[in-house]
């Protein structure tokens, strides 16, 4: 309904963009192109753990400064609590009605006040004194080795190596297949995952070399989407129309697995992103292979 409310609100975009869209379907359950390159056993690093709930593990300096800052905030959280939760505690036992049956009457106390003020400044300055370098670090974008451009849409991703004329769209291993079955396990397999990596394996993943910093410019096509992938501590919106840019040099070679992050629409949990760290000679002999297989 919403659809049909959608085409009827912009019926210039809505024919085409249903047409595109089932013409874009029907393409996505045939032969996609799909890289013959094999990058040999690599352990996988960044993924979900079940009953996890601390951070995967940081393969970039930005993840292990967000990591350590994480840290930092969590005891000035705790000491805070701790502060507030024992202030009520003696509020509510020595100036309880029966404790102290007349109260007093004043309104101010200057010092007091003044002390309230300054304090959460004194830590608020204090947090930005480390969180914002660590911003800076993110957000001021460094000279790369590696361009790619990424382009999120309903619902995979499109991967561009802007230096190497490479080209190729990344779509969640079984999308569109239903719930974990005997088909996909066979995919699965054959791109080297256990049933564990379904709905974070996809069929292209991203290569890139270790130890090389990599700069992906990020837009999309249709709505925002967001490129993540939590053991890099990069998280960067793609809206459409705009470029946006994060870095990150992954120090450790393996495979990490990261999820779009931004509601994008009904498959919004099925594309899914995986990123591939190899050594630079691995690297090279992807790209050549590459060049052959996703000709931009
Ligand atoms: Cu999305």
């Amino acid at each position: 309904m919403i659809f049909n409310m959608l085409g009827a609100l912009c019926p210039r975009v809505g024919k085409p963009g249903f047409a595109a869209a089932a013409a874009m379907s029907v393409w996505a359950a045939g032969a996609r192109a799909q890289s013959t390159v094999d990058l040999g056993e690599l352990e996988i690093v960044g993924a979900p753990v079940p009953r996890g709930t601390g951070f995967q593990p940081a393969a970039t300096e930005l993840a292990r400064d967000l990591q350590w800052l994480d840290g930092m905030l969590f005891v000035i959280i705790a000491i805070i609590t701790l502060f507030v939760t024992a202030l009520l505690g003696w509020v509510i036992y020595r100036y309880n009605e029966t404790s102290n049956p007349t109260p007093a009457r004043f309104t101010h106390n200057s010092p007091l006040e003044v002390t309230w003020t300054v304090v959460p400044i004194v830590i608020l300055i204090f947090i930005g004194a480390f969180s914002l370098p660590v911003l800076f670090k993110q957000q001021i974008i460094p000279e790369g080795d590696v361009h790619i451009k990424v382009t999120g849409r309903q619902w995979f991703w499109s991967y561009e190596y802007t230096d190497e004329d490479i080209y190729f769209d990344s779509y969640m291993i079984g999308y569109g297949m239903g719930n974990l079955n005997d088909e996909i396990r066979v995919m699965l397999a054959d791109a080297g995952y256990s049933d564990d990596e379904f709905l974070l394996a996809t069929d292209n993943p991203v290569v890139v070399p270790v130890g090389a910093v990599v700069v992906m410019t990020v837009t999309s096509s249709d709505v925002i989407h967001a490129w993540t992938v939590p053991a890099f501590g990069v998280k960067q919106d793609g809206v459409p129309g705009r470029l946006a840019q994060l870095w990150f040099e992954a120090e450790r070679e393996g495979i990490y697995f990261g999820q779009c992050s931004e509601l994008c629409g009904k498959d919004h949990a099925y594309m899914p992103i995986t990123v591939k760290v190899v050594s630079p000679e691995a690297y090279e002999a992807w790209l050549e292979q590459a060049r052959i297989d996703f000709p931009a």
